[in-house]
């Protein structure tokens, strides 16, 4: 029997497929990490990018016995089971948002609830904004108005034309990304403009209209000839906050931490305390009023969870 350490690259049911030594090898848990599953707080034991230990069969079958500590991980609440995670990958180098300019409209305030939960990781994030080629030059300025002082790297892309995929392909070379977004902002296209030969599922133009619809079904990782991984998810909708400190908020709003003097407050939530320097920038159009609204919106969702814990 043989045994070594591969990497989880899609869960589906009992299975999850390993690339092992350049081979793709369906495995399943064995026996004793099943039983644990109920006790451990992720609602599933194996997520991709984990790293595992297989033990390989004379038969070729493969049955994962160990899951390495993860470096990281990027999890949403799963629906109805308010305390159990449901991680969507491990061990990531960075979390490529993707938004699209139309079809749907960019929410940029779903993009902070998305940077907050990277933030509390600590991994790093790109805002990927796609199909340029239906923006307007407003459209492209209100979003660098948006994050005007913000220190978060944006790229501007069109998969159809492949206008910004050469910058965007550098700002993502040989880590593994993750990609998610709303359904239908072109997270596959953009895989399928970068390695045309993947050829992997997108919407049909007749189908993209429709709301809620699901191209892409498994979490997946992709990994390319230079290393580089990326990890395609099915569209995202809704998103919790859950486990993050209202005390926090304001620390991955990084922009509010930078520039100019302290407040007078300490610590301060920048909402009601007087001589506030984030309020002050906001007031002298150094922060977007709009993105400060963002971030009230999301201090106050999670100040209303606290409520509900206790
Ligand atoms: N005009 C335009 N359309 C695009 C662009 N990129 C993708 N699309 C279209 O947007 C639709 C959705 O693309 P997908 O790649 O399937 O979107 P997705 O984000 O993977 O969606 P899910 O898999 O459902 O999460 C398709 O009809 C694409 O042809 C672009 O740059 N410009
Ligand atoms: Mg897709
Ligand atoms: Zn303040």
């Amino acid at each position: 029997m043989k045994s070594g350490i591969g990497t989880v690259v899609k869960v589906f049911g009992m299975y999850s497929a390993v690339l092992f030594e350049g081979m793709r090898i369906n495995c399943v848990l064995r026996g004793r990490m099943r039983r644990e599953k109920g006790a451990s707080a992720f609602s599933d034991p194996v997520a991709v990018g984990d790293l595992a230990r297989i033990e390989l069969g004379a038969d070729g079958s493969g049955v994962i016995s160990e899951i390495l500590p993860r470096r990281n991980s990027f999890s949403r609440r799963e629906k109805g089971r308010a305390r159990k995670e449901d991680v969507i990958a491990s061990n990531l180098d960075r979390i490529v948002i993707i938004q699209s300019f139309d079809s749907p409209r960019p929410n940029l305030r779903f993009v902070d609830r998305l940077s907050v939960r990277a933030g509390r990781e600590r991994i790093p994030v790109l805002l990927c904004v796609n199909k340029r080629d239906l923006a307007r030059k407003e459209d492209v300025a209100a979003v660098m108005e948006y994050y005007d002082n913000a220190p978060i790297d944006i790229a501007f892309v069109s998969a159809r034309t492949g206008r910004g995929m050469e910058e965007f392909k550098n700002f993502i070379a040989g880590g593994a990304s993750l990609f998610v977004g709303y359904s239908g902002v072109g997270k596959t296209s953009i895989l399928n403009r970068l390695y045309p030969g993947l050829d992997l599922r997108v919407a049909e133009i007749s189908e993209s209209t429709g709301k809620g619809r699901h191209t892409t079904t498994n979490v997946e990782m992709i990994h390319s000839a230079d290393g580089t991984r990326i990890v395609d998810t099915p569209g995202l909708r809704e998103f919790g906050l859950a486990g993050i400190e209202p005390e926090r908020a304001g620390d991955y709003f990084h922009e509010f931490g930078e520039l100019g003097r302290e407040c007078a407050f300490r610590p301060c939530s920048h909402d009601h305390e007087p001589d506030c320097r984030v309020k002050s920038m906001v007031d002298e159009g150094r922060i977007c009023e709009d993105r400060y609204i963002s971030y009230l919106n999301i201090l106050h969702s999670l100040r209303n969870d606290r409520q509900r814990r206790y």
